[in-house]
């Protein structure tokens, strides 16, 4: 177990805001920003799920101390995804967007590391509506925060910019076995915009 965290086999959701509803007609995902091609990249339901699939078992760490060992997961791994829509090379940084705005930023080392999905499915069957149905990111070496529920976006990004809860106090990398949890553990100089 990562410092500070203790074994919780099950737990409520977690989220800021209502569940919303999916519409199979008008979702999409895109990558938009920095991309390599200046393009935006935009899949419907049906195109998504023709992207390559992968499966990861990871534990999930939330900063409210508790984790949960041995999640399985299944969809797209950031890395084929970013193959897909390729980013150009000045980018830094990603922002994961999702439905009603919340948002997360990542290092791109963060993104593209072993393990990240874009995930359509948890133990196996499709994700329930209030753990991100349909498409979630899962980032198992991040806090939970940044397990962006109901992904609709990435953007590329050639600068840093801090997600909903990076400006409200979070950590801006929110490493969890480096536990950096606040944005008071934050090296001087990387604060947020205050
Ligand atoms: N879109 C969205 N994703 C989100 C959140 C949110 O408020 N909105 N909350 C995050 C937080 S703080 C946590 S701990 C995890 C919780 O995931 P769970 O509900 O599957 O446990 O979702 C993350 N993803
Ligand atoms: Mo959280």
């Amino acid at each position: 177990m990562p410092p500070g965290q203790r074994v919780r086999l099950h737990h409520k959701p977690i989220h800021y805001g209502p569940v919303p509803r999916f519409r199979a007609d008008r979702w999409d995902f895109r990558v938009m920003g920095a991309t390599s091609s200046l393009g935006v990249y935009r899949w419907t339901w049906e195109e998504f799920a023709h992207l390559p699939r992968s499966r990861s078992v990871s534990d999930f760490h939330c900063v409210a101390r508790f984790s949960v060992p041995g999640m399985s997961w299944e969809g797209v791994r950031s890395a084929d995804l970013a193959a897909a829509a390729p980013p150009a090379p000045e980018v830094t940084h990603v922002m994961a967007w999702a439905e009603y705005g919340y948002s997360a930023n990542l290092r791109l080392e963060d993104f593209l590391a072993e393990g990240v999905l874009l995930a359509t499915h948890s133990g196996g069957a499709p994700l329930a509506k209030e753990r991100g149905y349909p498409l979630r990111l899962v980032v198992p070496h991040l806090y939970g925060w940044k397990n962006v529920k109901w992904l609709r976006a990435l953007e590329y990004m050639t600068a840093d910019r801090r997600g909903f809860w990076e400006e409200r106090g979070y950590h801006n990398r929110g490493e969890v076995w480096q536990e950096q949890r606040f944005f008071h553990q934050e090296e001087p100089g990387h604060g947020p915009p205050l």
